[in-house]
């Protein structure tokens, strides 16, 4: 048996404990945030900087694991997960998740948006406002548009000037069947394929080429497996935060703010992003040894887009996407 009285520092430490043991300890929850790029991309540093505001905005109480380049799978992987509750977070491409939300695929049409100012005010104003209140009835909780960017067209064979330059080309597109159904009228074959596969298939040559935004050529160094860059611009890419309403519904008010304003400077932080890589990105793949044609004929582009346009506005409504294009 231990006399305490003769020790006082063992009493100090008891009473310590004792001290310890009385103050609730905060709860912590680590989330799970997966993304399919890589370390420092576009998505990287939106996922960090929201992984950051949300410790500090919940004085640590909720902190992030951010897991990129693929590592819990392909975008639509990563979405079915957060839907079943496997992971809590994605940062994605809208690329897949019209099969889930199909009240977003409107934003995949081809030429639909004039520049980033115009698609950015679109998706923040309230168009797009009201698309991310469609996510909860299909189990999904989009907390904000995102950016990956305008996409443009890379490949092996040869340089795309005019829209029927592309015929023929085996294209991976992503599975996002207004993309597909689109550049069919370009007359490539479009491939569909989960993002992370891309660089083995165009270095096996399994592919011809693909089609993404500056930045995600850039961080996924497809220099180094494409020779030919096209600046097309065909569509404009949005990015989302989703996450579950298995997370979502469980949180106070002041933590849905929290998670809310981490939300809204990551996406600052992620179109900051994209801003320095529009400016800077082609010079650095021109040095990296891609051939890039600047000046396409984008008329040919558009003319060949006239046969799609007729469906989507059967699918979406001529009056929809005349309300997109009005935004000024
Ligand atoms: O979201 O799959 C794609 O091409 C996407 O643009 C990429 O994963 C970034």
């Amino acid at each position: 048996m231990i006399r305490i009285a003769h020790r006082p520092h063992l009493a100090a430490l008891i009473a310590a404990c004792a001290a310890w043991t009385a103050v609730p300890a905060q709860a912590q929850t680590l989330l799970k945030l997966g993304h399919v790029l890589a370390k420092g991309s576009h998505y990287d540093i939106g996922a960090q900087v929201f992984c950051d505001s949300l410790d500090k905005n919940t004085q640590g109480r909720y902190k992030c694991q951010v897991y990129p380049a693929g590592s819990l799978g392909g975008e639509r992987e990563e979405v079915e997960a957060v839907q079943i509750g496997t992971q809590d977070f994605v940062i994605t491409s809208t690329g897949p998740v019209g099969n889930f939300v199909p009240e977003i695929k409107i934003v995949d049409v081809p030429f639909l948006f004039r520049d980033y100012d115009h698609a950015r005010k679109v998706l923040d104003g309230k168009i797009g406002q009201d698309m991310l209140a469609k996510f909860p009835s299909h189990g999904l909780v989009a907390l904000a548009w995102s950016e990956n960017g305008f996409r443009h067209m890379t490949n092996n064979k040869r340089p795309i000037v005019m829209a029927n330059d592309a015929s023929g080309l085996k294209m991976r597109t992503m599975e996002n069947k207004v993309h597909m159904d689109g550049y069919r009228a370009f007359g490539i074959q479009p491939t569909p394929m989960a993002f992370p596969e891309v660089f083995g298939a165009l270095q096996q040559g399994v592919v011809d080429g693909q089609e993404n935004p500056i930045p995600v050529i850039l961080s996924s160094k497809f220099s180094q497996v494409q020779k030919y860059l096209s600046l097309t611009g065909h569509v404009y890419s949005p990015g989302l935060i989703i996450t579950s309403p298995r997370i979502w519904n469980k949180l106070s008010d002041a933590d849905k703010k929290a998670f809310q304003a981490a939300a809204t400077l990551s996406v600052e932080a992620t179109r900051k992003k994209v801003n320095e890589d529009e400016a800077n990105g082609i010079a650095q793949l021109e040095r990296d040894g891609m051939q890039v044609v600047k000046q396409v004929n984008g008329a040919s582009f558009r003319d060949a887009m006239k046969a799609p346009y007729a469906s989507y506005a059967k699918e979406f409504g001529a009056d929809r996407i005349a309300a997109i294009q009005a935004v000024k």
